[in-house]
């Protein structure tokens, strides 16, 4: 790590030790806890996912920009910070990131923040809960979200439950064809689609071991191919939606949505919480179930692939 980088970090001494001695590191974003859930349960929630991380062998980290300080790893208290603060916090993503740092501001990383970060200390695996993709509509609004230009140019992968119907799934897939980004699914053949299992689009690689996707990331970075390989988990069944409800929330969401005149990155989190309330809360207990079941395949890519290292 250079100086340059480093005088804007702060690493937990775990996560560095883990790091220097080559252990697994599991990232962890933050607008997922600001912007993604309401509070408590966005807070029990990030505790949750640590507590799986270290589970399955792995140190967690979860990454936010608090005090203009890139934050490698959150105490207690300032994941109670970020948790009750939610939408007051900016949430940060690649362009945000120099405004927030020369402010001395506090900045929830989205996924493409949170890679950018955890790159800058060599973490090659995150799990969260969905990225941003091509909104509906993107064809002419152009709301595609930074976290696909991310994923072809940053080396850490990604732990993701699909792709969210409140996006253009078939037109997020074509984007992240056309900039390089391997989309693979685990013990499955399509795409999951977040809240439910199936998109009805077929992923570029079924791996069915977390060894396969290591060995896979391994040669990626071995051979110096940039970016990201897209790791999509589905929903455990048990907590999966229907497809066909969920849908029609969705789709009366988006149209409360346009009514209010929202745009541009408030969009996800105006959605995720309508579908919430709509679904009485049942939409954000599949986003929890679904992000810790992430966690847990994250950390064994994690421990797979720095074995791979030692070894
Ligand atoms: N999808 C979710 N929950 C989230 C997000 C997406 O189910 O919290 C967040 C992630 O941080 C993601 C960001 O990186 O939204 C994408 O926002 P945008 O489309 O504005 O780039
Ligand atoms: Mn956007």
């Amino acid at each position: 790590m250079d100086k340059l980088k480093n005088q804007y970090l702060d690493v937990l001494p775990e996560i560095q030790d883990a790091l220097d001695s080559g252990k697994p590191v599991v990232a962890l974003e933050s607008t997922i806890i600001s912007h993604g859930m309401p509070y408590p349960r966005n807070i029990e929630t990030a505790k949750e996912v640590e507590a799986m991380v270290r589970d399955n062998g792995a140190v967690p980290a979860t990454i936010a920009i608090l005090g203009g300080r890139l934050k490698v790893g959150l105490s207690a208290e300032e994941l109670e910070y970020l948790g009750r603060a939610g939408l007051e916090v900016t949430k940060a993503s690649r362009r945000d990131i120099p405004f927030i740092v020369a402010r001395e501001a506090d900045g929830a990383t989205t996924v493409a923040a949170t890679m950018i970060i955890a790159d800058m200390v060599g973490i090659k695996l995150f799990a969260t809960g969905g990225i941003g993709g091509v909104h509906r509509g993107g064809e002419a609004s152009m709301d595609v979200s930074a976290d696909l230009d991310e994923l072809s140019r940053t080396n850490v992968s990604v732990v993701c439950a699909g792709i969210k119907s409140i996006l253009d799934i078939g037109r997020t897939l074509e984007y992240l064809e056309t900039v390089g980004v391997p989309v693979i699914s685990y013990q499955a053949d399509e795409v999951p689609a977040f809240y439910a299992r199936s998109s009805g689009y077929k992923s570029d690689y079924r791996i069915d071991s977390a060894k396969d996707a290591a060995k896979a990331l391994h040669a990626k970075y071995d051979l110096n191919i940039h970016g990201s390989i897209l790791v999509t988990n589905p929903v455990p069944e048990e907590y999966a939606l229907d497809p066909k409800d969920i849908d029609q929330t969705i789709a009366e969401a988006i149209k409360e949505m346009d009514k209010q005149g929202i745009t541009g990155k408030d969009t996800t989190p105006f959605l995720l919480a309508r579908i919430a309330e709509q679904t009485g809360g049942e939409s954000l207990d599949t986003n929890i179930k679904l992000v810790l079941n992430n966690a847990k395949l994250a950390a064994e890519i994690a421990v797979e692939y720095s074995r791979m290292n030692n070894g």
